[in-house]
């Protein structure tokens, strides 16, 4: 084992205890004791970071983080809350929203992916990286044959995304892991939009706007760095919550 590599596994250890409880989308919402024919009564909000906007660097980059989170997700909110107001879907989950949204509540479809989608990837990253062990260690080894696998499958399905997306790891209704890619901020909770549902565990952002900076049209460089700097724990946590 070189230095560098054991450096790297002496701060995974190191900081292993002091990862920060994963976002859940469930909480992002925040609800106040107001009727509940006040539209104003219930809003999403965006959640803070587990990590400084520095701290996943090299492998993404202070600014885009920043502008990433700040404006980006944040505007997806702002734009969610806009729209849901007058709408069927006030004072519900993010996810019951997603799982009924359709065609003709563009506004929600795209801010509400938006803002579950980024949530959910800012939850599963995390300084230190490493490898997954423990039970989603051995779903993906059960899945895909092997962690390296996994890993191919997963880049070459944000590789294949045209134009602006999302590539997710998912758990389906067997409880069986699958790979699976949307366009825009569609996910595979959207029933009724997708082809395949599932539950994600995992997913990257493969919109120019997470990578251009440092990478330009680079994308395979950064799916493929975007892998030092993914939290197990984490996606193990929301592997668990499926149960
Ligand atoms: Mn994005």
């Amino acid at each position: 084992m070189d230095k560098r590599h054991f450096l790297k596994l002496t701060s995974i250890v190191a900081t292993g205890s002091l990862v920060a409880p994963i976002l859940s989308c469930n909480n992002s919402q925040s609800t106040t004791n107001e009727p509940s024919n006040n539209v104003a009564a219930v809003e999403f909000s965006l959640p803070a970071l587990n990590f400084a906007p520095e701290a996943l660097a090299p492998n993404i980059d202070a600014r885009t983080m920043g502008i990433h989170h700040g404006k980006h997700h944040a505007g997806y909110v702002k734009k969610l809350n806009a729209a849901l107001k007058g709408s069927n879907f006030v004072g519900k989950s993010i996810e019951s929203i997603l799982a009924n949204v359709t065609k003709s509540d563009a506004g929600i479809r795209n801010n509400g992916g938006g803002h579950y989608n980024h949530s959910l990837f800012w939850s599963i990253l995390g300084p230190g990286g490493g490898k997954p062990s423990g039970d989603i260690a051995d779903a993906i080894n059960r899945d895909f044959g092997s962690f390296e696998k996994f890993k191919e499958a997963f880049q070459k399905a944000g590789k294949s995304v045209f134009g602006s997306g999302w590539a997710w790891l998912c758990v389906d209704e067997k409880k069986k892991l699958f790979i699976t890619s949307t366009p825009n901020q569609d996910n595979p909770l959207m029933t009724k939009l997708v082809a395949k549902n599932g539950t994600p565990i995992l997913g990257v952002d493969v919109w120019e706007h997470a990578y251009y900076l440092n990478y330009q049209n680079r994308r395979g460089e950064y799916l493929s760095n975007i892998f030092n700097v993914i939290n197990w724990e984490a996606v193990g946590e929301n592997l668990k919550k499926i149960g």
